[in-house]
């Protein structure tokens, strides 16, 4: 029996998939903010706020969720103490601060007490701000001054309202004294990955990209980057490590749920970046898209170039080299909010988007949109939607979202071969096959829903069982479902691609 573990910190919860390398088999646990934990009056995983560009949660919530899930693993009988390895997946940019007891609370933690418990004092921040926090425009206003074409250039991707280094920023222009306690800063990545190891872990390449503070041309943290973003962060940064690096050794305090302390932990990575490997799409030609709160497309990058745009990124590949991804904020939340106002149910929702000539187009901005950048919800409309049927209204919305995806992975240069989907939207037949056609590629599905979590047990199996990513992916990611493109939609969507590239210039 080989037992790698990986652990999957999303916005919304904490899940985990166990599996087996022998055998081929995968097991998963999970544990929902909203449901299991609700002392902390975060139903979507964050915090209310008056100010709608405001997005933080209670990392105290984080950690109750992890001796939340080890209980429930180890009540469900699953076979802890033969796990060999373990890394992890975060929910990406979001920050961590800590004091100067971070490290000695870690070193000696007491299994007699909650990771919450003892760690709480801690946190020279109380909230973290998180990946759907887009209130720093001032501050990428003043990197972008500062540094204008060079961040892009260097860091993958312009000044971003979400990533982390201008949420550093504001923090330390807001609120000096805390920042000044603060020893050290981790993303929600690290921050797990210290906890279990009883020691600060570095931050990896793929996730570490996401902060508009590495240079991906060496690797490094950009001094002037970093020296500019908020005084003394050089000192509170964790190293920047490759993803296929021990990040340390699980610390005595996990023994109570049945694990051997001392195995390996791998360095974690972004839930994107462990998306790509999960998925079994982290070689060229092929794109991976996950279809949940926001959706996101990705995939490996033959050569490292950035979008011009600006709102596509560069993050490093946990299977060596980079990847692309670009983020729709407006996935889920886009689809919900059109499904509760028509009144249809789930199946009514999904069969509605089958049908429908008509070639109408929208921009569905309910909330703040990063692709393209939109600070103020916005629903534009090309046609009349009173007079539009449920059904047209639903295909709109679909097929809107999908030739954004085509506008903006153009940059890219890439013909995909195969495009593999994850999250929730996935299940449904009808956007599957709106995605082949419009990318006129195959779309396929996989058996295991959390390709964050299978692609941290992945990486923790490659790097600590030594089995190549081709092998793990044989066993692990095989299409359960293939939609093929119909070559005779390929007219309407050049079509369509064309009319949406329009109705965005004009809107946006
Ligand atoms: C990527 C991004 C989101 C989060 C969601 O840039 O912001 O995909 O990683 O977890």
């Amino acid at each position: 029996m080989a037992l790698y573990l990986g652990i999957d910190a999303s916005t919304q919860g904490i899940k985990s998939e166990l599996i087996d390398t022998e055998l081929g088999t995968t097991s998963g646990g999970a544990v929902n903010f909203g449901r299991d934990l609700p002392q902390y009056g975060s139903p979507d995983g964050f915090l209310p706020n008056p100010d709608p560009l405001v997005r933080e949660s209670d990392p105290a919530m984080w950690l109750d969720a992890l001796d939340l899930l080890f209980t429930r693993l180890k009540e469900s009988g699953a076979p802890l103490s033969k796990v060999a390895g373990i890394s992890g997946s975060g929910q990406q940019h979001g920050t961590v601060y800590l004091n100067a007891g971070f490290s000695e609370v870690l070193r000696s933690l007491d299994p007699g007490r909650s990771l919450a418990d003892q760690l709480t004092p801690c946190f020279s921040r109380k909230r973290s701000p998180i990946w759907m926090d887009r209130s720093t425009r001032a501050e990428c206003d003043e990197l972008d001054a500062r540094f204008g074409e060079r961040i892009r250039a260097v860091t993958g991707s312009p000044a971003i309202e979400r990533f982390s280094g201008p949420q550093i920023r504001k923090f330390a222009k807001e609120q000096p004294e805390a920042y000044a306690e603060t020893a050290g800063i981790h993303l929600v990545s690290s921050f797990f990955a210290s906890v279990l190891c009883g020691k600060s872990a570095a931050i990896d390449h793929g996730d570490g990209a996401g902060m508009n503070l590495l240079n991906l041309n060496t690797l490094q943290w950009d001094r002037e980057l970093v020296e500019f973003t908020a005084p003394g962060l050089a000192a509170k940064l964790p190293p920047c490590v490759p993803s296929a690096t021990k990040a340390g050794a699980l610390s005595p305090y996990f023994a109570k749920y049945g694990f051997v302390p001392g195995i390996p932990v791998a360095v974690w990575s972004g839930d994107n970046p462990n998306s790509l490997i999960g998925l079994g799409v982290s070689g060229p030609g092929c794109a991976g898209l996950s279809l949940g709160t926001s959706d996101t497309f990705f995939g490996a990058m033959r050569t490292f170039h950035t979008d011009p745009d600006g709102f596509g990124h560069v993050f490093g590949n946990p299977a060596g080299g980079f990847m692309s991804l670009i983020c729709f904020t407006n996935g889920s939340l886009a689809r919900e909010k059109v499904r509760t106002e028509l009144g249809l149910s789930y199946e009514e929702f999904d069969a509605t988007g089958e049908v429908s000539d008509t070639e109408f187009l929208m921009l569905p901005y309910f909330g703040a949109e990063s692709t393209p950048a939109v600070l103020t919800p916005v629903v534009v409309y090309g046609f009349d939607p009173e007079t539009a049927s449920k059904t047209e209204r639903v295909r709109s919305l679909l097929e809107s979202q999908i030739l954004s995806m085509r506008l903006h992975s153009g940059w890219l240069g890439e013909e995909f071969t195969r495009i593999r989907v994850t999250g929730g939207a996935s299940k449904s037949a009808a956007l599957r096959r709106i995605i082949a056609d419009v990318f006129q590629a195959p779309v396929e599905t996989i058996s295991v829903g959390n390709s964050a979590g299978l692609g941290a047990a992945l990486r923790a199996a490659n790097l600590f069982g030594g089995e190549p990513f081709d092998s793990l992916h044989a066993k692990f990611c095989a299409a359960t479902s293939v939609s093929e493109p119909d070559p005779a939609k390929k007219a309407r969507y050049d079509r369509m691609l064309a009319a949406y590239e329009e109705l965005e210039r004009a809107s946006c």
